[in-house]
Parts: structure tokens; C-alpha cells; sequence
């Protein structure tokens, strides 16, 4: 549903309902504004809060996926309000192409943007059933990282280095080549045009509740709540250039 139409849906809506419950009013009545709306839009979570614990609590969760991620989305579509030409952009197309942004609004754009697509991709990556890499992907491991084990510890380190806040990425091309990579703040890999297979969410507020200063035990733990099974369908899509977030 366009966003046009949904705000016509949703005034509609009311009207209809304050018509039934105030008859005398009727249509008289002004529907109450609708809540701040634009493209872009927080998908629900594909499992429960708690469906990762004990590695990650369901409260850091909750906060992380409804507070972090959704006031990104809301700061990607207020700082795109009067931008429609951009807004009508994908998300992959709009970081690739950061420098061409009107300045006004190229940072919020790469701070919102970037962390949209970051945690977009960092739900999907995780999840309650973790399964195993499939045959292609633990290939590629073994052949970019010296194996699982080794993988793990040069990720792990990766995200021990990391000063402040950024993100551990694990890109892949079109090759299926894999290569780690870590950025600061909420930027990521798709801003250089290439895809992310998975990435680990080293800020603070993904690990503090739990985890207060032990980072490294939280990067170790964040292996248990790998969705194996989507990493592999995401390494596949990465090879072939159909992945997206
Ligand atoms: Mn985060």
C-alpha cells in the first residue's frame, strides 16, 4: 500500500469508527493527524525478543530493534521529508551514492541510512534455529579464513580492536570471495557498492545490559544466535549479485 493510500486507508478508518461511536458528529469530526510516516519503514522482528537468550537478553532486544533501529528509520525518513527524488531510491542505492547528496542532509542521511541497513541485515543474520553453514559457504570459510574456527577469531578480534562504536562486517562478491571488514559509527560496506553477507553490532547499547565492559564475551557469544541457514542463502545470493541489505 502506497503511503498515500494507507493515510487515506487510516483517515478513512477513523472517520468510520468515530461516526459509530459519536453519531451526532459524524463526519464533522477531524481524524487526528497520522503518526510521521515516509518510505522507509521498521520491519517487525521474525522472532521473539527472547528467542536469542541467554546470549542476548530479550530487553536488549526489545530496546535494540524499537528504540535504536526504529529512530533511525524515523531520522532517515525526516531527513528525506522534503527529498522525494531520494526517498523514492532504494536503501542500497541512496549509501552508494552518499557523495551526491545535497549536504544538508548528507550526514543524517549516512548516519540513518547506514544504520537502517545495518541492523535490517544484522535480525535477519541471527535467529532461534542456527543450523549450519551449507557446503558452498563453509568452502568459501575454509578458503578465505583458514576455516570456522579461525574465522571466528579473526571476527572476534576484528570487533575486540574496534575504538567506540562501529560494526564487524563480512562481505562477499560476486565471486564468493569473503573478506572481513570494519567500520565506524553506522557506516557499512554497501556505501563502497559491495554486499555484506553478515556483521556483528559492536555499539555499546547491543551488549551493555548483559554484557556491561566484557565485549569479547559478547563477540563470542553472538555465535550461538547465528542463523546459519540464512547466511547461507545470503552467500548464495551474494554470488550470484542478487543480494540486497
Ligand atoms: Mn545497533
Amino acid at each position: 500500500m502506497s503511503h498515500l493510500n494507507r493515510r487515506g486507508f487510516l483517515a478513512s478508518g477513523v472517520a468510520l469508527s468515530a461516526s459509530l461511536v459519536f453519531p451526532a458528529v459524524g463526519f464533522a469530526q477531524t481524524p487526528p493527524a497520522p503518526p510521521p510516516s515516509g518510505p522507509f519503514k521498521l520491519d517487525p522482528l521474525a522472532y521473539a525478543f527472547n528467542a536469542l537468550e541467554p546470549h542476548i537478553d530479550a530487553k536488549t532486544m526489545e530496546l535494540h530493534h524499537d528504540r535504536h533501529h526504529a529512530a533511525a528509520v524515523n531520522g532517515l525518513n525526516a531527513a528525506l521529508k522534503d527529498h522525494g527524488q531520494v526517498a523514492s531510491m532504494r536503501l542500497e542505492t541512496i549509501l552508494v551514492r552518499l557523495p551526491d547528496l545535497p549536504e544538508e542532509i548528507r550526514t543524517a542521511v549516512r548516519n540513518n541510512a547506514g544504520s537502517h541497513a545495518n541492523h535490517s541485515m544484522f535480525w535477519q543474520v541471527m535467529g532461534p534455529n542456527g543450523g549450519a553453514p551449507s557446503a558452498e559457504l563453509t568452502a568459501a570459510i575454509d578458503r578465505d579464513f583458514g576455516g570456522m574456527d579461525k574465522f571466528k577469531d579473526q571476527f572476534n578480534a576484528a570487533g575486540g580492536r574496534l575504538f567506540g562504536s562501529g560494526w564487524v562486517f563480512v562481505t562477499v562478491d560476486s565471486d564468493g570471495k569473503l573478506a572481513l571488514v570494519s567500520r565506524p559509527n553506522q557506516d557499512t560496506p554497501l556505501m563502497d557498492g559491495r554486499r555484506v553477507l553478515m556483521g556483528n553490532d559492536v555499539w555499546e547499547h547491543a551488549y551493555y545490559l548483559n554484557y556491561q565492559n566484557r565485549r569479547p564475551d559478547y563477540l563470542k557469544a553472538w555465535w550461538n544466535t547465528i542463523n546459519w541457514a540464512k547466511v547461507s542463502e545470503r552467500y548464495t545470493a551474494g554470488s550470484n549479485g542478487t543480494l540486497g541489505i
